[in-house]
């Protein structure tokens, strides 16, 4: 059976990353129109740098959880019948065992050069302007997703969707596009639809079913 499971913030809350939208989350701490655009990076390249540079050296302090170590079963068990699709930007589905890994909106441990378009894995400070490894010029900037650009690889998520037969949601608010409309393209096909999430989410009336509690008792549950 071809499945597809996209993942949110909530799949690493209980890791110790803070989600976006919950009382503690990131966009408490910067309105996301600050720091996650071209414009903010236009207008404060050093504030949106420090931003992701934080969080980057945060991942080394974080370990994957049971939740991320079920869907790294789940892997096991489907080989190239899963198609897995995160929202998120750490390193957790990796560092739990999943080898194939769809980052939508980037990843955290990736730097990207605006001038040569070489995306090298980073794992240090990109404030200080290093050079490229591959060109030398100063234009590495986080290789993440901003509001108002195009998410990588929706072509492929596309195809993922027409063919699934089973789209699962886990730990997602579906408060960001496109991730929050692929219920709706995975329903158009026929496939069916479960959520995981602790609480509902906006999109939970668009689901064939929904399942709310912490991730690391639901997705075990699930693949299990
Ligand atoms: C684009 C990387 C077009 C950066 C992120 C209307 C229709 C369509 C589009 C739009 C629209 N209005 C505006 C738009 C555009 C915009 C958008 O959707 N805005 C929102 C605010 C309305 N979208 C975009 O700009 C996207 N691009 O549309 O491109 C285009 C077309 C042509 C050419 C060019 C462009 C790009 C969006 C990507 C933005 N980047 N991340 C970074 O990380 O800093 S988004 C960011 O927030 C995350 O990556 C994530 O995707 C997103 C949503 O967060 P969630 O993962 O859902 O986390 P959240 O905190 O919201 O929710 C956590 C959930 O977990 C909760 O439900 C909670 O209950 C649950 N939970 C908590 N604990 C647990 C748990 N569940 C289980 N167990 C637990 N323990």
């Amino acid at each position: 059976m071809r499945v597809v499971v996209l993942t949110g913030a909530g799949i690493s809350a209980e890791s110790g990353v803070p989600t976006f939208r919950d009382s503690d989350g990131l966009w408490e701490g910067h309105d996301p129109m600050m720091v996650a655009t071209p414009e903010a990076f236009a207008a404060d390249p050093d504030l949106v740098q420090r931003f992701y540079d934080e969080r980057r050296a945060a991942l080394p302090r974080v370990q994957p959880n049971a939740a991320h170590r079920a869907l790294a079963r789940l892997e096991e068990a489907l080989g190239d019948d899963l198609f897995l699709v995160t929202q998120n930007v750490d390193d957790l589905h990796e560092r739990g065992g999943s080898r194939r890994v769809h980052h939508m909106h980037g990843r955290l441990r990736a730097a990207w050069c605006t001038s040569c378009d070489q995306r090298p894995e980073w794992t240090g400070s990109l404030v200080d302007r290093p050079g490229c490894p591959g060109c030398g010029s100063p234009s590495l900037r986080p290789d993440v997703v901003w509001f108002g650009e195009m998410p990588h690889g929706m072509d492929v998520i596309e195809q993922e969707l027409w063919a699934a037969e089973l789209f699962v949601s886990m730990g997602t608010s579906g408060a960001v596009y496109p991730a929050a409309g692929f219920v709706h393209w995975a329903s158009a096909n026929g496939a069916r639809t479960l959520e995981l999430n602790l609480e509902p989410s906006d999109g939970s009336a668009h689901f064939d079913q929904a399942r709310h509690g912490p991730a690391t008792e639901l997705v075990p549950a699930w693949v299990d």
